[in-house]
C-alpha cells in the first residue's frame, strides 16, 4: 500500500477525553473515530488489525472443532421472553420496535438465538457434541462507555456455544475452549490468566475470565506466580493444573482465605479479554432444546458459552505493546509487517531502489506500507513510530550509494544496514 494513496488520518494531539494510552494511540494513529458515545468507525489501519485478530480467533476456534455460522444483530424479543431473560436483562439491552410494533432488540449476546437453531435441527445424541460460533457485532447500552473500544456500546465479539448430552461431555467441551483461548491469546503475544469468575447475567455454575495484565486494567487481579512460568503456546496444556492454580479478581479475592502464601502471590491489574461459562440446561430447559438419548429418552442438552472481545483486544494489545513514541505491534496482529520509508522521493536513485524493494517485498508475500509521500524525514519517522509496524526499512541517498538500506526493529530499536537481498532473507525467514 502506498501511503500517498492510503487513508491514514493521523492526529498530532489526542482528544482530551481519551483517558488511557490505547485509546489515545488508536485515535492518533487514525485507527478509529468516535461516531457516538461508545460507537466507533473503524478506519483502514484499525480495520486491518481487527481483521487480523478476528482471523486468529477463527483459526483457533476451527482447530478446536467449533463450526462458524453467522447470526443476525437484530433479534425478536419473543425468544428472550421464552428464556425468561427479556425483563431480567435490564437497561443494557437496546430495545427496538419495528413498523408492525413488534418488539425487537439489538443482540447483546446470542444464547437464545443459537438454542433456537439447535432445537429446530438437532434431534439425536448422535449429532453431539456440537459447538457453533460466530463473530458478530453486539450492542450493550453500558452506563459508562469509556476507554475507547475497550468498553464500547457496540463491540465485536466471538461467541461460541456448546451442546452436549451430559455434564461430563459439557466439561470436555468447556476444557477444549479453555485451552483454545490460551492458545489464541498466546498467538497475539498476550499472556491471559484464567480466573474463576461470577457468571452474572449469562448464568451457570462454572465460569472463567481470561485477564491480561496491564497497568490500566479495570480489574484488580491476584494470581499465583506459577502462571509466569507457563508457556501458553505449548501443544498440550494441562487444563486441570491450570484450573487448580489460584487466580482471582478482587471481588472474589479474600486475603484471609487465599490458599497461596504471600511470597508466591502476585497482584496487578487486568483487562478481561475473554469469558467462558458452563450453564447446563439454563436455556435448553425453558426453550425445549432436547435430543433423544441412547436409551430413547428425551434429554435437555447441557450448554456452555464462550466469548472473546475481538474489538476490545485491539485496545488491550496496545496497552501491552507501546512505548513513548507509539504502538509496538506484535507481528501476527500488525496492520502491515513493514513500513518502507523513502527519504528522498525526488532523488531518482532513491526512488528506483524504494520502488524495486516495494515490489519485491510484496512479491515475497510481505505486507508493506510504503511511505512515498513528499514529506520531511522527521514527519515520516514519527508516523512510522506512531503506527508501530514491526519493521521499518529506510531508503536514503547515503545508503543507496553503497547499495544498502536501513532496517529498524520497531520495539527494540535495533538497526542494521543491509543489502536488499539480505533484507528480504531476514524478513521472510
Ligand atoms: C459468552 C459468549 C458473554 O456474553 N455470551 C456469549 C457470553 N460473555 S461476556 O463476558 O459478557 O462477554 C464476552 C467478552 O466480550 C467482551 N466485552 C466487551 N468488549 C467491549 N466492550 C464491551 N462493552 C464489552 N462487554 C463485553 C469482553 O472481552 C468479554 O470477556
Amino acid at each position: 500500500m502506498r501511503l500517498s494513496r492510503y487513508f491514514l488520518p493521523v492526529l498530532k494531539e489526542a482528544p482530551a477525553e481519551a483517558e488511557i494510552v490505547s485509546h489515545r494511540l488508536m485515535l492518533r494513529a487514525g485507527m478509529i473515530q468516535q461516531l457516538a458515545a461508545g460507537i466507533y468507525n473503524w478506519l483502514p489501519l484499525g480495520f486491518r488489525v481487527l481483521k487480523k485478530i478476528e482471523q486468529i480467533v477463527r483459526e483457533e476456534m476451527d482447530r478446536a472443532g467449533a463450526i462458524e455460522i453467522l447470526m443476525p444483530t437484530i433479534q425478536p424479543a419473543d425468544l428472550w421472553i421464552e428464556s425468561g431473560r427479556y425483563d431480567a436483562y435490564g437497561p443494557e439491552m437496546l430495545r427496538i420496535l419495528d413498523r408492525h410494533e413488534r418488539k425487537m432488540l439489538y443482540g447483546p449476546t446470542n444464547e437464545e438465538n443459537v438454542t433456537d437453531i439447535f432445537r429446530r435441527h438437532v434431534k439425536s445424541y448422535r449429532q453431539l457434541p456440537l459447538n457453533l460460533y460466530h463473530i458478530q457485532w453486539k450492542f450493550r447500552d453500558e452506563i459508562r462507555p469509556r476507554f475507547g473500544v475497550m468498553r464500547g456500546r457496540e463491540f465485536l465479539m466471538k461467541d461460541a456455544y456448546s451442546f452436549d448430552l451430559d455434564a461430563e461431555g459439557a466439561r470436555r467441551s468447556y476444557d477444549a475452549m479453555f485451552v483454545a483461548y490460551l492458545r489464541t491469546f498466546a498467538r497475539m503475544g498476550l499472556t491471559a490468566i484464567p480466573m474463576q469468575a461470577e457468571s452474572g447475567p449469562i448464568g451457570g455454575n462454572m465460569s472463567h475470565e481470561f485477564q491480561i495484565l496491564a497497568q490500566t486494567g479495570e480489574s484488580h487481579v491476584y494470581y499465583d506466580r506459577a502462571f509466569e512460568e507457563i508457556d501458553f503456546s505449548a501443544a498440550d496444556l494441562d487444563v486441570d493444573r491450570l484450573k487448580s492454580l489460584y487466580a482471582a479478581t478482587d471481588d472474589k479475592h479474600d486475603p484471609a482465605r487465599c490458599p497461596v502464601p504471600a511470597e508466591r502471590l502476585r497482584a496487578g491489574r487486568g483487562i478481561e479479554v475473554g469469558h467462558i461459562f458452563y450453564f447446563g440446561t439454563k436455556y435448553s430447559k425453558p426453550m425445549g432444546a432436547t435430543v433423544t438419548g441412547p436409551d430413547g429418552r428425551e434429554v435437555e442438552v447441557e450448554m456452555g458459552s464462550y466469548g472473546i472481545g475481538v474489538s476490545r483486544l485491539v485496545g488491550a494489545i496496545i496497552e501491552a505493546y507501546h512505548d513513548e513514541h507509539g504502538i509496538t505491534w506484535p507481528r501476527p496482529v500488525a496492520p502491515f509487517e513493514v513500513g518502507l520509508v523513502n527519504l528522498r522521493p525526488d532523488d531518482s536513485a532513491c526512488a528506483a531502489m524504494a520502488e524495486d524493494l516495494y515490489r519485491r517485498l510484496q512479491a515475497a508475500g510481505i505486507e508493506v506500507l510504503y511511505d512515498d509521500r513528499d514529506e520531511r524525514a522527521g514527519v515520516k519517522f514519527a508516523t512510522m513510530d506512531l503506527i508501530g509496524l514491526p519493521f521499518q526499512v529506510t531508503v536514503g541517498p547515503r545508503g543507496v550509494k553503497e547499495g544498502k538500506v536501513e532496517l529498524k526493529e520497531r520495539r527494540s530499536g535495533a538497526r542494521s544496514e543491509l543489502a536488499p537481498e539480505s533484507l528480504l532473507d531476514r524478513l521472510t525467514s
